[in-house]
């Protein structure tokens, strides 16, 4: 912490909090107890204030950002999650897309920004594509775009594929990796608690073969990052339990890059009675995500769920990085979001410098990308 202060300039409000803060000053790991008294601290002030400090400890000023262009390949989806707004159902007669090979190149090179670096390409759960299909992405999108990093699957993506194509998950990822997989997303993590995935995500693989994969990826040396859906049906335990289980296989591989927390969107799915996560959770997720999660270098306020205004006050309170441009997104739209669809460098920039930070565009392995 160098020589900054221990507590905010008049103290904490909350007293839990201020015990948290000699713990932490003391060099100890924050442990359950502790992430359930963040999660519950009516100071939110001194939360944030806690979170900035930890991420200024360790990036200072810079605020990250990529030139990035999302595919989604496919919604169709054998899993008929409740919380999803996205997928439908191999019989349903409306709704449902399929790109072939060709309309993904096309779609790759459209609208694609200048400069961009990584294309993030992520689908449902589809009953029939072959493996090929697949590996013929990578490998097509490889040829056609040289630069590009491609982000790619989801665990769940990645353990279907193995359970459909009857291979271990090891071989499904070399196979990927052969093709040109460079990086997996975080999608997919949802909330652990098997009571909770039951009612959001029934069919979803379990939160232990989740991490199962994300550990043979780290195993192979391909880079991913992690997520939690909060704002659903879950409780502050809840997620201190998945923050932790995370931050448990992190420990044992280091092969985390960033931390999503994806604010769930309950517009057309069978959630739509809850009422969305409001700004006031979305930081405290996000600030006690920094504190807890204290091993995982990045913490992303993903603008496309937050909203513009909330990810940008998340670069004070403990977030470093805003993901990109993203160029078209359909996740969180169909499920009401409000964002736009794409953000230019420009726009990204000035967010970022007006809350006081300097914008850094990053690689998909945040490298600084120097920009002309
Ligand atoms: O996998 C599904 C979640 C994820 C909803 O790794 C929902 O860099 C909110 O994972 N409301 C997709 N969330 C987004 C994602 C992501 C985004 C940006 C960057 C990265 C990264 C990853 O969103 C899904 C699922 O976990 N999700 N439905 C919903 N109604």
């Amino acid at each position: 912490m160098g020589t900054q202060p221990d507590t905010p300039l008049g103290g904490f409000a909350d007293p839990a909090l201020a015990a948290i803060a000699a713990r932490i000053a003391d060099g100890r790991r924050l442990d359950r107890a502790d992430g359930i008294a963040l999660f519950n601290t009516p100071d939110l002030l001194g939360l944030g204030w806690l979170a900035n400090r930890a991420r200024e400890a360790r990036h200072g000023n810079q605020t990250f950002y990529n030139i990035n262009r999302h595919i989604n390949y496919s919604n169709i989806c054998i899993l008929a999650c409740p919380i999803c707004s996205f997928s439908r159902r191999p019989e349903d007669t409306d709704g449902q897309w399929q790109y072939s090979p060709g309309e993904i190149f096309a779609r790759a090179a459209a609208g694609l920004p200048a400069g961009a670096t990584e294309f993030h390409i992520v689908g449902g759960i589809h009953p029939s594509l072959p493996f090929e299909y697949y590996t013929a992405m990578l490998r097509g999108l490889r040829e056609r775009f040289p630069s590009m990093h491609l982000k790619a699957f989801t665990a769940v993506e990645i353990a279907d594929f193995s359970r459909r194509f009857a291979m271990p998950v090891e071989d499904v990822l070399k196979q990927l990796i052969d093709a040109g997989l460079g990086s997996m997303p975080g999608g997919g993590g949802e909330i652990f608690n098997p009571a909770i995935r039951h009612k959001i995500a029934p069919n979803k693989i379990d939160g232990e073969t989740w991490l199962g994969v994300h550990r043979t990826a780290h195993r192979l040396g391909l880079p991913t990052n992690c997520s939690m859906l909060y704002g659903h049906v879950e409780s502050v335990e809840d997620r201190v339990d998945h923050l932790l289980a995370l931050r448990c296989l992190q420990d044992e591989t280091g092969g985390f890059q960033a931390f999503i927390a994806l604010a769930f969107h309950p517009r057309n799915n069978r959630f739509s009675h809850l009422p969305p996560p409001t700004g006031a959770t979305d930081l405290r997720t996000i600030a006690v995500s920094r504190l807890l999660l204290d091993n995982i270098p990045h913490i992303k306020a993903y603008w496309v769920m937050l909203g513009l205004k909330t990810a940008q006050l998340a670069q004070i309170f403990g977030a470093d990085d805003m993901d990109g441009t993203v160029v078209e997104e359909t996740i969180t739209h169909m499920a009401g979001g409000q964002s736009p669809q794409s953000l230019t460098v420009a726009e990204l920039e000035r967010l970022v410098q007006d809350i006081g930070r300097t914008p850094v565009q990053r690689d998909s392995v945040y490298h600084a990308v120097a920009r002309p």
